[in-house]
């Protein structure tokens, strides 16, 4: 499959934030601290092998708070079609954010506080009726990528043939390994093989 190259993205020229853009991105990748990167980055690796523009941007409710409600407000002008926040600790961003768009939202809980994530999930998962923010696993940037994808395919025929694939492979992945489980055992039960392992 494809890949963007570094080519395909060019530094944004706003003074306060950390960003990549391609031309016209349709996921959004926000991240309330660059210490949140190293994880996130899975995500805008899995849309860039899906061949889907994002852009990476980081942004904070709680230290930009009016950048990331104009990110927010202006996201869906600019072409955006879905948002994966990502933050730890008090982790408002991803429900701030939901709350000044009508984008689908969907908050990566990050592992970066005492509390190993926790308080990052609650503070995420636990949005008022209203304003829903679509919450997967601490540190879910690979599942985040893929729920992203799976929205736009809802009107994306390519995506929707590409993911059907790739769960494809996942399958098949499964059986070999259920196929080489089974081989090393013996006909009696008896799994030496196993147990030396
Ligand atoms: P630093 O490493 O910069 O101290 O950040 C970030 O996502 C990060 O995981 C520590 C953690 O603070 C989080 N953060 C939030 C928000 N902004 C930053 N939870 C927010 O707006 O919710």
């Amino acid at each position: 499959m494809a890949r963007y190259t570094t080519m395909d993205i060019a530094p944004t020229t706003h003074p306060s934030v950390t960003s990549t853009v391609h031309a016209n991105p349709k996921v959004a990748v926000v991240i309330g601290s660059d210490s949140d990167a190293s994880v996130m980055r899975e995500t805008l690796d899995v849309l860039a092998e899906f061949e889907v523009p994002a852009e990476f941007r980081v942004l904070s409710a709680h230290r930009t708070p009016d950048d990331t409600a104009a990110f927010g407000r202006e996201a869906a002008d600019r072409g955006i079609q879905v948002i994966v926040a990502a933050a730890g600790g008090a982790a408002h961003l991803a429900g701030v954010i939901a709350a000044m768009t009508t984008l689908p939202v969907i908050g990566v809980p990050m592992a970066h506080s005492a509390l190993g994530g926790i308080d990052s999930l609650l503070s995420t998962v636990q949005m008022p009726g209203g304003i829903p923010v679509a919450t997967v696993a601490i540190g879910g940037a690979r599942n985040a990528a893929l729920l992203a994808l799976r929205i736009l395919a809802l009107s994306d025929k390519r995506l929707e043939t590409v993911l059907t694939a790739y769960q494809d492979s996942l399958a098949a992945q499964t059986r070999e390994k259920d196929a080489a489980l089974r081989s090393t055992m013996s006909p009696s039960g008896n799994n030496d093989s196993l147990a030396a392992r």
